[in-house]
């Protein structure tokens, strides 16, 4: 494509990392739609600015080709899903789509913590990734090199780690959660390319984040990668590849499949607990919210995003009729999971952008958990 040609300009320009989780999310989502797009690498000051442009400091951030911005991977892809309807990757039947939309959220948000951890626990993957990144974002810091690299991975680590529940104590639960993740994912991918049925879903979209920036590429989970989950692997590189054409004229999805069972399990056992911890801590006004997870006890700084991401949950879920309701429960089968998603949902703690952004907003950006200041 040359530059200035009436095609560039039509392109949407994703701000972000090629290292980055949600980056790597929302570009599986425009390659599936074919929505043209080019990936700029941030540098400390475009960070900054894109965060002036939306409100919020956090990657990646969407800029249109008439100046408005979208941010947010989830609220994104619910814009664009609106906009550009076909192919779609929301399933047909009301139930598969809700058990899509459960599936986006525990990979983006169930999967942050242990992916973090490979990243940031590992002293040969953070050596590795805090080069990558002071050669790469931290580009434009006047500083020599091992001092960008050892400021960015001491950030990482405090706030990632430290400040995310990752203790002695913690590890290995939260380390379990990517190797039972991906027992899961090789079940789900048996008999299926994708993990709803041969066609891609947000399902797919939202584990991807992870999967493929993370658990893929870092060097100690893409080694368990290889070990334990080959169909995975192949399904990072078959949803890397996908085009609109490769899927399109695929049947919808109609019918949560068997296949599925043990990621449900995961996101009813693992994820809606902690979503229901912090929307509980949230609505208390209390700092920190605290849940078990495979058996540690973890205390992290309460989530108004996380709150939020809860209430989205229930509403969809208390907008199923009743015979849908009772067929989420049998398929979630645990009782304290569907409880959660049958309760009322909370006050809201804060506003989401509505997108698109037409002007930056009042005020200094918030961090990515929406109501504290970037760490
Ligand atoms: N909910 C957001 C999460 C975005 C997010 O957390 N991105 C990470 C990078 S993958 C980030 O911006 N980190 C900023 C930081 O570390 O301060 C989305 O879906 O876009």
């Amino acid at each position: 494509m040359q530059p200035g040609s009436p095609d560039q300009q039509q392109r949407l320009v994703v701000h972000g990392l090629d290292l980055s989780y949600f980056t790597g999310k929302l570009e599986a989502y425009l390659r599936a739609k074919g929505i043209a797009y080019e990936r700029r690498e941030m540098t400390t000051a475009s960070f900054r600015a894109c965060g002036r442009a939306t409100g919020v400091l956090q990657m990646p951030q969407v800029e249109l080709p008439d100046g408005t911005w979208l941010t947010d991977t989830t609220l994104t892809i619910r814009h664009l899903e609106a906009t550009h309807p076909d192919p779609s990757l929301l399933p047909a039947d009301p139930v598969a789509r809700f058990i899509a939309l459960l599936i986006e959220d525990f990979g983006d948000e169930a999967l942050w913590r242990p992916a973090l951890c490979y990243r940031w626990a590992f002293a040969d993957d953070a050596r590795l990734m805090g080069s990558r990144l002071a050669r790469g974002m931290l580009r434009d810091v006047p500083l020599p090199f091992f001092l960008r690299r050892q400021f960015i991975t001491r950030r990482q680590q405090r706030v990632y780690l430290h400040r995310d529940g990752i203790s002695r104590s913690t590890r290995a639960a939260v380390e379990k959660v990517y190797t039972d993740t991906l027992a899961a994912m090789e079940a789900a991918l048996e008999r299926h390319d994708f993990v709803m049925g041969d066609r891609p879903t947000l399902a797919d979209i939202g584990l991807f984040g992870s999967m493929f920036r993370h658990f893929f590429s870092d060097p100690t989970p893409a080694a368990l990668m290889r070990e334990r989950a080959p169909r995975t692997m192949a399904w990072v590189a078959r949803l890397w590849a996908i085009t609109p054409a490769g899927f399109s004229g695929r049947p919808p999805i109609r019918d949560v499949p068997g296949s599925m069972a043990a990621l449900l399990y995961l996101a009813a056992t693992v994820h809606l607990p902690e979503l229901a911890a912090h929307a509980e801590a949230v609505a208390r006004g209390l700092a920190t919210a605290g849940f078990t997870c495979n058996e540690a006890t973890i205390e992290v700084p309460a989530s108004p995003y996380r709150a939020w991401c809860l209430n989205e949950l229930k509403r969809a879920f208390q907008a199923l009729s009743a015979a849908d309701q009772g067929r989420v429960r049998a398929l979630l089968s645990d009782t304290a999971s569907t409880g959660i998603l049958a309760s009322p949902p909370h006050p809201e703690a804060f506003q989401v952008p509505r997108l698109p952004i037409t002007a930056p907003p009042l005020g200094a950006p918030r961090g990515r958990d929406w109501n504290r200041p970037v760490a």
